[in-house]
Formats: C-alpha cells, structure tokens, sequence
C-alpha cells in the first residue's frame, strides 16, 4: 500500500526529470503502488495545447498541473509531474493546493552547461542561435528551489542511482 502523494518534480530541459520520474514509476509499478506521471507527452500534448512557453503561459501551464495532481491525489493515486516549472511562486502555490505532507518538491539538479552539453533534442543549440525564443537557463529565466524536499544532483549519479534516492526517500516518509 502507499499514501496519496504529489511528487512535483522541477529542473532545466535535459536535466533528466522525465528519465527520473519514468524510472521512479517503474520501480513503484513493481512495488504495487497506484501511480501516474504527468508529463509533457500526457498534458502539454492535451489539455494544454494552447499554450507556449512565454512566462504567461509557462504560469497557467503549471497552475492546471497543480489543479490536475491535485485531483488524482485526491483519488488516492500517488502522483508525479515532471515539468521544468521554473518559478517558485508557481510551484509554492501548487503546494498551496495540498496539504504540506502530501507535497514533495524534487529538485532534478542538473547545471546548465550539463543539460546543454547533452542536449538530447538539439534545443540549446537552437536556442542559442536564437532560433528558439524564452528558453529556460538561455533567455528565460529558472528559479532554482532552496528547500526541496528531495534533491538530486544528476551529474553525479546513474539514472538507477537518482531513483533509487526517490524511493528512498518515500520509504523514509513512510509514504510506501
Ligand atoms: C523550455 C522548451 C521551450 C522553451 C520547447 N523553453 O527538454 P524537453 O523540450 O523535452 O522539455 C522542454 C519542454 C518544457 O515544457 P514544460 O511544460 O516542462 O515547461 S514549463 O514548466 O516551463 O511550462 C523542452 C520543450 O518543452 N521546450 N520550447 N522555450 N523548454
């Protein structure tokens, strides 16, 4: 069994949230626990179609995740969001909408010049010829969380390794 619980992932494009998230899920699935990724594919495909990626837009983007994640919590589910979300006050207020146990920031810890050089989609490339507008870390800004509940520093670690720290983590919060 498990508790309900939002894990709110957040970091830079390339910086590995949806590799860590996905592994994460994986090893829940296996565990038994009722789970469900929100993502890029999954909502920004859908329901959120109709927006891009100027700080507007980047705002009401993760002001419905937050509405969203709250519902499946809501259902019991143990839900994560993997978007780079990149102000504080628009993740603060997803945590608003949750009682605070129910809320784990996770911090995909990346430095720029690491998502750059990896670059799995050619989209710092692009944005650096200016071919791309407002993209985050280039000419958008990320606000970097200081409390997150769950820190991870991907330079470092196998992607076996980052979820491992997640689950980790959930066992301590006695969440799984
Ligand atoms: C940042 C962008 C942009 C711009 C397209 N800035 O690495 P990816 O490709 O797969 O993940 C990025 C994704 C970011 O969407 P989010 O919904 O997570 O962003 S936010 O939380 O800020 O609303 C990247 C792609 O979309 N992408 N243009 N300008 N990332």
């Amino acid at each position: 069994g498990h508790q309900a619980v939002l894990l709110w992932y957040t970091g830079l494009s390339g910086s590995g949230k949806s590799t860590v998230a996905n592994a994460v899920e994986q090893k829940l699935l296996e565990r038994g626990c009722h789970s469900y990724l929100l993502d890029g594919d999954n909502v920004r495909h859908g329901l959120n179609n109709d927006l891009g990626f100027t700080d507007e837009d980047r705002i009401e983007n993760i002001r419905r995740i937050g509405e969203v994640a709250k519902l499946f919590v809501d259902a019991g589910l143990l839900v994560s969001t993997a978007f780079i979300s990149p102000f504080q006050k628009d993740r603060d207020q997803a945590r608003a909408l949750l009682k605070d146990a129910l809320f784990l920031e996770v911090f995909i810890d990346t430095p720029l010049d690491v998502c750059e050089s990896r670059d799995p989609k050619g989209l710092y490339k692009k944005a650096r010829a200016g071919e791309i507008a407002n993209f985050t870390g280039i000419s958008s800004a990320y606000e970097a969380p200081e409390a997150a509940e769950i820190h991870i520093e991907t330079a470092h670690l196998s992607i076996e390794q980052c979820a491992d720290l997640v689950i980790d983590a959930l066992i301590k919060k006695q969440i799984i």
